[in-house]
């Protein structure tokens, strides 16, 4: 519902700088959570997912949570644990020890990115939002966990998830994958909004990107939502292609649909 208090954590973040600059124009009010302090934020709470009590204090009274924070990358597996895994179990707690009904879980595409390509001119059906894991990294395996805990806090305690399996929300596509895997900021926002005010979804698992004409995924979940995307990065197909080429599915970096992730997995700052 729109004018209720959202807690966004991961405010500092890639996505979550820009979806505090986008859904106040849909009547939320933002609290803002990061491990960093938030640039130009002085009133943002400044945690660790690790710190159990800054986590209950920090959702208390809200109406929903925007879960952005944690590793967005490929990092040792005793980083991903901490952060990720034991970190968002430690949000959930925090949420079902105060109240909070509604959580939007930043799942990622990389839950999935083991699933193949499909080979041009296929006639290989999107992939569905139910189709099995595949994860590609141990940060794509943390996604996974993430689902799954969502999962169980609905069935058990019946706080509701929308586990939004990000692909590439950045101003821009900048490769030729992400023409299939882009999701627009103002895209991003208007799914975000639609998980927050959609009715009874439960634990409902969607992919999030724009109504690109390169799509790979189903977004009939999203859509479900009431998501309506308005962008396609069709427009920077010329220019990328030029740059880079197609899609080459001999090449394992782009065999599978989590790209480099694959193989050789940009990796998370030490
Ligand atoms: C992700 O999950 C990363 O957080 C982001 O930095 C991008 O790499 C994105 O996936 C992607 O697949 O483009």
């Amino acid at each position: 519902r729109t004018g209720s208090t959202v807690l966004l954590t991961g405010a500092a973040g890639g996505v979550g700088t820009l979806m505090r600059e986008l859904l106040p124009a849909y009547g939320y009010t933002l609290r803002l959570l990061d491990v960093v302090p938030v640039p130009g934020a002085p009133e943002a709470i400044t945690a660790d997912l690790g710190d159990r009590d800054a986590l209950r204090e920090a959702v208390r009274g809200t109406d929903a949570i925007l879960h952005l924070a944690g590793i967005s990358l490929e990092s040792s597996f005793e980083k991903i644990l901490r952060a990720n895994i034991e970190g968002t179990y430690n949000l959930y707690e925090a949420a079902r020890a105060e109240g909070v009904r509604r959580i939007i879980f930043a799942s990622s595409n990389h839950a999935m990115g083991y699933h193949p390509w499909p080979a041009p001119g296929s006639d290989a059906p999107l992939l569905a939002a139910d189709a099995p894991h595949r994860p590609d990294t141990f940060y794509g395996l943390s996604k996974c966990f993430g689902e799954d805990l969502a999962q169980l806090y609905w069935d058990k305690h019946g706080i509701e998830t929308v586990s939004v399996r990000i692909g590439s929300l950045f101003a821009e596509p900048n490769s030729v994958r992400m023409l299939s895997m882009w999701l627009s900021p103002a895209d991003g926002a208007r799914l975000f909004h639609a998980a927050l005010t959609a009715r009874d979804v439960g634990h409902t698992v969607v992919y999030g990107s724009s109504a690109n004409t390169r799509l790979v995924w189903d977004l009939t979940t999203a859509r479900g939502l009431g998501y309506a995307p308005q962008d396609d990065s069709e427009k920077y197909a010329e220019q990328l292609i030029a740059e880079q080429g197609e899609l080459d599915l001999d090449n394992p970096d782009q065999a599978h649909l989590g790209g480099h992730f694959v193989t050789s997995p940009p990796q998370w700052p030490v």
